[in-house]
């Protein structure tokens, strides 16, 4: 592996494996996005997958809102999109302006259509540049994250041909055909396993499975269909990692909604932090997962519009929720969900240096 400049600031990971922390390293999802102007110029001159395929683009962009907000962001994520891995896996997905298959997959016979044995390297090998050239690029300031998107959730977004409300595609998948779905979702996960790897060879620190639509199940059957191919992912990246001599890197899984899973999550799916929405009290969540593993999240993107004193109220009652009257241990401060267009740059600025305040261990 390429020497990579030393790291600075290695709170997250730290956070990341239980230690405490002299305050809560911070970062947001979706912190390279529509909200900033330094995105959108160069987003007009540039097709999203054009930016992700081009590893000095995406690079570009992963790095804007770690210059904007210098000292006060502690991690980068690498500009990508969850969607890579349909494409790898053969499917046409366009962006206009959100994501469309022009061909989902109707019918499990579908299946057929994709391609079969994936290098996944070979198609994904613009991911692990961009990383690759981010991490020379970032000069250790922070750690950069890698992600790929869960089973469950690609399996939605390759049957429905994009967003959907109601899900009815998917779900007829799950209930007509359980077992060509588990199938499918272990096809996705495989792939995943070595996205994942290949990411974190080419410098990622830290990895990120987002399961967005994970509180669209059941308790029961995100059991019966999302956890297993959680599990498999866990697994099989810790496994690659082990037989090709490479140090493990701190795993988190976003399980978007799925809160009354997180007790379970904790105890077996082998990540070592779990993302929470803004659905659940952090002292609940906490509770739920006891100290098997740190938590991040998880304030409602949407207190971001409502103002700076709103957003320092909001700040201060989540830190006094994960510290529960001790010091910030194992929690990494983000948003429960993605920041969303529309947000002032300024205000996000002013979320970050509230949660440097209210985190520190000297905060009352
Ligand atoms: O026009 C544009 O520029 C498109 C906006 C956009 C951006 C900025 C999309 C389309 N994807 C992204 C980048 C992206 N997507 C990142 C980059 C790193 C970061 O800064 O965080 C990441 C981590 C994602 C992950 C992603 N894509 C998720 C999981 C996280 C989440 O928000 O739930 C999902 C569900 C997607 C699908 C997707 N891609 C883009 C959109 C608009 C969507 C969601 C559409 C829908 O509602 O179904």
């Amino acid at each position: 592996m390429a020497a990579f400049p030393a790291l600075k600031n290695d709170l997250i990971l730290r956070a990341a494996r239980g230690e405490e922390t002299e305050r809560a390293p911070v970062w947001v999802m979706r912190q390279a996005g529509r909200y900033l102007p330094e995105f959108m110029a160069l987003r007009a001159h540039h097709s999203f997958f054009e930016i992700c395929r081009t590893p000095a683009l995406a690079k570009e962009l992963t790095l804007q809102p770690i210059r904007r907000y210098s000292g006060l962001i502690d991690a980068a994520i690498i500009f990508s999109d969850i969607l890579v891995v349909p494409q790898a896996l053969g499917m046409e997905v366009q962006m206009n302006p959100g994501p469309h298959f022009p061909d989902p997959l109707n019918v499990p016979a579908d299946v057929a259509r994709l391609a079969q044995d994936v290098d996944v390297d070979a198609a994904l090998g613009y991911v692990y540049e961009a990383i690759t050239q981010t991490r020379h690029a970032l000069a250790g300031e922070v750690p950069l994250i890698g992600f790929c998107g869960a089973p469950w959730t690609l399996f939605s977004y390759m049957i429905e041909g994009g967003g959907t409300k109601t899900f009815q595609k998917c779900k007829t998948w799950l209930f007509k055909y359980p077992e060509e779905s588990k199938a499918l979702l272990d096809r996705i996960a495989d792939v995943c396993i070595d996205f994942l790897v290949g990411q974190i060879k080419a410098g990622a620190q830290l990895v990120q499975v987002f399961d967005s639509w994970a509180g669209e199940l059941s308790p029961h059957d995100f059991a019966e269909f999302s956890l297993p191919s959680l599990k498999r992912i866990s697994a099989g990246v810790r496994a690659k990692l082990a037989a090709a001599n490479i140090p493990a890197v701190p795993m988190t899984l976003f399980p978007k909604g799925a809160n009354l899973a997180l007790a379970s999550l904790a105890e077996n799916a082998g990540y070592d932090v779990i993302g929470i929405d803004w659905c659940i009290s952090p002292a609940d969540a906490r509770a739920a997962v006891g100290d098997k593993v740190a938590l991040q999240g998880n304030m409602d993107p949407g207190v971001l519009y409502g103002g700076r004193e709103a957003i320092e109220r909001e700040v201060k009652r989540m830190a006094e929720g994960f510290k529960g009257g001790k010091g910030t241990k194992a929690w990494i401060a983000n948003l429960g969900h993605g920041i969303t267009p529309g947000v002032n740059p300024d205000d996000l600025k002013w979320f970050f240096e509230c949660v440097h305040k209210y985190s520190a261990s000297s905060a009352a």
